[in-house]
């Protein structure tokens, strides 16, 4: 029962949780006015009706491969109300969705991936893969390992994984005093193969399947605007491309793509396809690019590259210069949970209308925090450095080093933070600068960065800062867009 209804256990907490609340609220005399707060749980608790329909009604378990009964999120229909917060959700019916995440991150991670950008997703339309078969607030999280051969599972690799099946009590618990990080990458480069072979299986009929990790975010109303465009019956394999000992592959924290034809020309009459590269997996770092050198055996299809609609990147690492200013954004990496909630909150709060591109991110997550100065930050400024060429560490040869025809400040940029923050004022093509141990660098793009660990080294800090007018005036003349250019995809092989 519980496995079936996820949605009911999360709902009765929070049925509890938004009581409180509303009840904190009413005593307070402090109801929020109708419609604000709609993208938070309270806010979505002010509609019964929602509770009601999502508690009770038995919209039954998903049939095998049956994609179209599934009902849009977004579409309320007479015995299911909407939940308020999916006003506007993409129609992603003949998407499935496949996480990838590990016993000793899950519960740090899918709970709130549940919460937020998987909220609207329907339960028929993702599936959630492991290293140990578990069950997180009744969502079900399958071992995608379980198939690996017996042999391969003697290897050291499966250390993790053996003795996470042992442990008798919580994960974290059993866990104290092992480095998990580095066992469970070791386990982790299995995953990829079985895990589309399972989901293939499981549900062999979707037009794609998007195969992320759990610290991947997806922004639907971009993926769907964009998948409606390609024809995922040609084999088409996309994301963002890396490589490995020259062979590119889609790198798998971002997020990759597979349409049904791909998916047929790997699986479909074939038996263990996953297992035949079990042993190949032993000797690789990555189970990502496994997968893509799978494909290339069974079926002679390679990667396309589409970032950086597919991103590997985050709001605070993201460049926004002229090449990616303009482009849609299906996908962002290394994201923990405050992002995820923050993100899920602005897109529902934009009813997940428009698709977003990389200048959006600007407006909504930069530009509010850039300052004139800030110690103990790092904002990755790096296209030109000003120094003193004689002095320790400092490699002449680096053509980002600037030693001749300098200004008067620019010969004193390196002194210190103040001069650095003047020649970048001074210099038209700085968009912010940065000054670290007698060195003054300069970007040309804007990026916000980082906060470096204090007190890391000998207690030189490093100051960042932003040249705010010249920022926001080139953001102004880049503003108009036009139309949105999408990825251009290959559809023949
Ligand atoms: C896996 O290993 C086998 C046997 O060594 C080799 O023939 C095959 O090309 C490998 N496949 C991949 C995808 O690495
Ligand atoms: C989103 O939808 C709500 C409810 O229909 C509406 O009040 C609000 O103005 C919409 N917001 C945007 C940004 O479209
Ligand atoms: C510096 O200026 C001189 C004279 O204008 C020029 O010949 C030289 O190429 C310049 N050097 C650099 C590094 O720009
Ligand atoms: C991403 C990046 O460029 N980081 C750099 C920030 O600055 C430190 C110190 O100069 C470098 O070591 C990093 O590589």
């Amino acid at each position: 029962m519980c496995g079936r209804r996820p949605a009911i256990i999360l709902l009765s907490v929070a049925l509890v949780l938004g009581s409180l609340i509303l009840y904190a609220a009413f005593q307070l005399g402090d109801i929020c006015p109708e419609g604000g707060g709609r993208c938070t749980w309270a806010g979505a608790m002010n509609t019964l009706d929602y509770l009601r329909g999502k508690g009770s009604n038995g919209e039954g378990e998903p049939k095998e491969g049956d994609v179209t009964s599934a009902p849009a999120v977004g579409t309320a229909t007479a015995d299911k109300p909407v939940d308020p917060s999916c006003h506007g959700f993409p129609d992603m019916s003949n998407i499935l969705l496949v996480m990838k995440t590990g016993a000793s991150e899950a519960y740090s991670k899918i709970p709130t991936q549940m919460l937020t950008n998987l909220r609207c997703v329907s339960e028929s339309n993702f599936l959630i893969f492991s290293d140990m078969a578990q069950s997180i607030a009744g969502q079900e999280i399958i071992d995608t390992l379980e198939t690996v051969i017996p042999e391969v599972k003697e290897h050291q690799d499966f250390e993790l994984y053996h003795n996470q099946v042992a442990c008798p009590i919580d994960q974290e618990t059993c866990n104290k005093g092992i480095n998990v990080a580095k066992q469970g990458w070791a386990l982790d480069k299995y995953k990829n193969i079985h895990m589309a072979e399972k989901a293939y299986a499981r549900n062999p009929g979707f037009d794609w399947y998007l195969y992320v990790d759990a610290d991947t975010y997806v922004v639907w109303s971009t993926l769907v605007e964009w998948l409606s465009r390609v024809d995922a019956k040609q084999k088409i394999y996309m994301g963002s491309v890396a490589m490995l000992g020259g062979f590119p592959f889609a790198h798998g924290g971002s997020g990759y793509l597979v349409s049904q034809g791909m998916m047929a020309a790997m699986f479909d009459g074939k038996e263990n396809v996953a297992n035949r590269f079990d042993q190949n997996a032993t000797g690789l770092c990555c189970g990502d690019a496994l997968f893509s050198m799978a494909l290339k055996e069974e079926t002679d299809v390679s990667v396309q590259n589409v970032w950086p609609t597919v991103n590997g990147e985050k709001p605070n690492t993201l460049s926004y210069e002229d090449s990616q200013w303009c482009q849609p954004l299906v996908t962002m990496h290394h994201i923990g949970s405050e992002e995820v909630s923050d993100f899920y909150e602005w897109e529902c709060s934009r009813n997940y209308t428009q698709p977003v591109r990389i200048k959006d991110l600007y407006h909504q997550f930069i530009k509010p925090h850039l300052d004139d100065t800030r110690a103990e930050w790092d904002n990755l400024s790096d296209d030109i450095r000003y120094a003193d060429r004689d002095a320790d560490g400092i490699d002449s040869t680096d053509d980002k080093y600037r030693f001749d025809n300098l200004s008067e400040v620019e010969q004193e940029a390196h002194d210190s933070a103040t001069n650095c923050r003047a020649a970048c004022l001074e210099l038209e093509e700085c968009m912010q600068w940065r000054f670290h141990r007698n060195v003054c660098y300069m970007g040309r793009k804007i990026r916000h960065g980082n906060p470096i660990i204090p007190g890391d080294g000998d207690g030189e800090k490093m100051v960042s800062g932003w040249h705010k007018a010249r920022i926001a005036a080139w953001a102004k003349e880049h503003e108009d867009c036009g139309e949105i250019q999408w990825p251009n995809v290959r559809t023949s092989n």
